[in-house]
């Protein structure tokens, strides 16, 4: 399943996941034989013959399609550079292993056809978003691939932006189509959602794409909220001559975000958010998890009374998000890249590779209620003029979104100079970690800098606090590493923050254990290679630290 619910009706849809020939090669080429077998979607780490490969390696599958026409091939993410091949001929291809992309292939003939997939997952200067960091690039076809037939002219996308005026619900509609031949082609879209029905018309150019917008107006609305957290189904059918040739369903909700003063408020109603850091990533599966585990993760964080996820620090599979539409989870979710200094900022590759990603998560992500805020660039150079630059190219870009708030989680406690550009101001820190701060030291440095710059009256977000804990590590000492140290550490801070009225959401560093890729430089800080902060361990068994702090989340919940 691409996603909780199907996706089209009329399009048709085949999955591709399961066992696909594979080779790894010394260079990016297609190698001629194929010597092995690797499952899609996985990563080949996770398999013992591969556990320390970094580098190029293809997939094969033989496909067989029923019809002359154009192929779609929609690939939900590969680790992390990839180009894509019909019986030999290029395709297209992608960088960043966390969002989906597509690519088409005309004119394929009735029959059997390879389809072969080149995959690099090997750190290299022509690679700005995928660094030696805190957690780990896989390498692999890592989530879900789809075979679809379309015809020449398809449904690419949509954008639902619901509005409220004296209580009557409407929503701005944006359908963009996409046109694969030479010639302009007149396309008629009609939208169905919650019992209301419209058409758009429109030429869409040869080889180009067009967005036709329009408004709805509802009745009978039951609103998206955390607690009762109701979704539509959104369906888009395009007509061709009068014919429907094709169609693109999603699923939305009705809700309204706003900042108002210091609060976030959801349909009027003010939220605080107790939310978690969750990275992709499992001890049994790497960063390719299943939708069994997605599942299991969002009970896990229902159960310790939390109500939000970051999507540390990229953009998620879009099963998950669909799991947190249905549950009222609220996300913040971020564009790919963690810890950008100047040097990396200011890299010829980065600002192309940054903002594709961000393109590829506002396009695609847009009409997942549960995204309540947009993020990018955790802890890069704020402190800078020439971070801010880069900086004010990506919030712009996230303010274009008027449905949403945006911002980014800083690590410049006392010389941040890009509070200006964000709705939510957002800090990381780690009081009582790594070093003996306490949280309200570091709280009076990071209000100081809010108020320097006139930035003191927007919501405040502690975006990450946390501390290691080796799973089944027990001390009566409760020295560092040990989950009791871990345990009073979450229990002190959360209290603390959780009692701050400059607060109005955390986010705990983090969910579970992740593997790390960080080399010599930091594996003194990452025992077992892995980042140990985690409230579970990679296996999702929970620590002390879990309970101490679903005993006050519990509490704030119910205030
Ligand atoms: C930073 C960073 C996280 C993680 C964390 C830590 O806040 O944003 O990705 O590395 O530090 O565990 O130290």
């Amino acid at each position: 399943m691409e996603r909780l619910f199907q996706t089209h009706y009329i399009r048709n849809q085949e999955c591709l996941d399961g066992m696909w020939e594979f080779q790894t090669t010394d260079s990016f080429e297609l190698p001629k034989n194929y010597q092995d077998t690797m499952a899609v979607p996985s990563c080949w780490e996770m398999s013992v013959r591969y556990c320390t490969y970094n580098g190029c390696a293809a997939y094969r599958k033989r496909v067989y399609v029923s019809k002359d026409g154009n192929l779609r091939f929609v690939f939900k993410g590969v680790s992390h550079t990839c180009k894509v091949f019909l019986d030999g001929n290029e395709l297209g291809g992608h960088y960043s292993a966390f969002s989906a992309f597509s690519v088409i292939a005309p004119n394929v003939s009735k029959g059997f056809h390879q389809l072969e997939v080149l995959v690099d997952n090997a750190y290299s200067e022509q690679s700005r978003l995928h660094i030696i960091n805190d957690y780990f690039t896989y390498g692999g076809i890592t989530r879900p691939v789809f075979m679809e037939s379309v015809p020449d002219c398809l449904v690419e996308r949509s954008e639902f932006e619901p509005h409220m005026e004296n209580g009557i619900w409407s929503a701005d509609v944006r359908v963009v189509l996409k046109n694969l031949t030479e010639t302009d082609r007149f396309c008629q879209v009609t939208t169905v959602c919650a019992g209301t029905e419209m058409t758009l018309e429109g030429m869409v150019e040869q080889k180009g794409q067009t967005m036709l917008c329009g408004t709805m107006k509802f009745d009978g609305i039951r609103p998206w909220n955390p607690e009762s957290p109701a979704l539509y189904e959104l369906k888009h059918t395009l007509l061709l001559d009068g014919e429907e040739a094709d169609d693109l369903v999603d699923r939305v909700g009705f809700r309204i975000i706003q900042v108002a003063g210091k609060k976030l408020l959801i349909n009027g109603t003010p939220v605080f958010i107790r939310g978690v850091n969750r990275h992709e990533d499992h001890g049994s599966t790497g960063c390719a998890i299943p939708l069994q585990v997605m599942y299991s993760d969002i009970a896990l964080i229902k159960e310790l009374r939390a109500n939000g996820v970051r999507t540390c620090h990229y953009q998620n599979d879009e099963r998950f998000l669909d799991l947190c539409d249905e549950n009222g989870i609220l996300v913040w979710e971020e564009s790919h890249d963690r810890g950008g200094n100047v040097e990396r900022l200011l890299h010829p590759l980065f600002l192309g590779q940054s903002m594709t990603s961000m393109h590829e998560m506002l396009e695609y992500h847009y009409n997942h209620p549960s995204i309540v805020m947009w993020g990018c660039l955790n802890e890069a150079a704020s402190d800078t003029e020439e971070g801010r630059e880069i900086f004010k190219i990506h919030l712009d870009y996230l303010a274009t979104d008027k449905s949403r708030p945006h911002t980014f989680a800083s690590n410049r406690h006392t010389n941040d100079i890009c509070l200006d550009m964000v709705d939510i101001c957002s800090f990381n820190m780690y009081p009582l970690w790594y070093n003996d701060d306490t949280t309200e030291e570091s709280m009076v440095r990071v209000k100081n800098r809010i108020r320097e710059t006139g930035n003191d009256q927007k919501p405040l977000i502690i975006s990450e606090y946390g501390a290691g804990g080796i799973y089944n590590f027990h001390d009566v000492m409760r020295v560092r590493w040990s989950e009791e140290y871990q345990a009073d550490v979450m229990e002190c801070v959360t209290k603390e923050l959780l009692a701050d009225e400059d607060v109005m959401g955390v986010f705990i560093w983090q969910f579970c254990d992740v593997r790390v890729k960080w080399g010599a430089r930091n594996h003194m800080s990452r025992p077992k290679s892995r980042n140990n902060k985690g409230l579970v361990d990679e296996y999702r068994r929970p620590k002390m630290a879990y309970y101490a702090v679903q005993k006050i989340f519990r509490g704030n919940a119910e205030q």
